[in-house]
């Protein structure tokens, strides 16, 4: 009976060990990554923890690809954005990079003509071009171009395609970049897009 007892111990030892060993794998990995996210919206004392653990100086998420958020781009239009249908419609520059895929910028023309500025020179692996109904819908979207830039003055052609046919392009390349072009034409219709978004990580501050 004693040693039946004893068993029942052991194994509860065992059991409560495993889950300490889970746990503590769990918490210190979770933590871990927390060094690599942007802990803007963490509680304070995850905060603390994550420095303490990561270190003070460490900025190690500047290492890491990620969707670049609207805290570092800008977004302008090179075509007029019609005051009528484009500004008091609320589609203009900034709707291609405030996150959202059902925010459309369209300047009420038959081309579209977006500059994105980046505040950092950026090492871009890939880019998602979100064209909204206007990518499936025949007579809209006839042809677009993407082009990279470091200094404004000089640009290169990322790529380039006609219809769509589709909601959302991507576009798989490695190059450096601290601004880009998105620009579209069509024979017919006024068209836009509705997101522009950005695989990156900072090369220089
Ligand atoms: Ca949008």
């Amino acid at each position: 009976m004693a040693k039946k007892s004893s068993n029942s111990s052991f194994k509860l030892t065992v059991s409560l060990l495993v889950v300490l060993m889970f746990v503590s794998v769990f918490t210190t990995s979770s933590l871990m990554r927390s060094c690599f996210a942007d802990n803007t919206n963490r509680g304070f004392l995850y905060k603390k923890i994550s420095k303490l653990i990561c270190g003070t100086n460490v900025d190690l998420h500047r290492s890491y690809y990620r969707r670049l958020g609207g805290n570092v781009l800008s977004a302008e239009s090179n075509v007029h954005e019609s005051e009528e249908f484009s500004v008091a419609r609320g589609s203009t520059a900034k709707k291609l990079i405030d996150g959202s895929k059902d925010t459309r910028a369209a300047p009420a023309s038959r081309d579209f003509d977006y500059t994105i500025g980046l505040t950092d020179i950026y090492s871009i692996n890939k880019i998602n071009l979100h064209w909204g109904d206007d990518g499936k819908a025949p007579n809209y979207i006839d042809s677009w171009k993407l082009e990279a830039s470091i200094d404004g003055q000089n640009w290169e052609v990322v790529d380039f395609g006609g219809f769509p046919k589709e909601f959302e392009t991507s576009v798989n390349k490695d190059f450096v970049a601290s601004m880009l072009r998105l620009s579209g034409h069509s024979e017919e219709q006024w068209i836009g897009v509705n997101e522009v978004e950005i695989i990156g990580k900072p090369i220089q501050k």
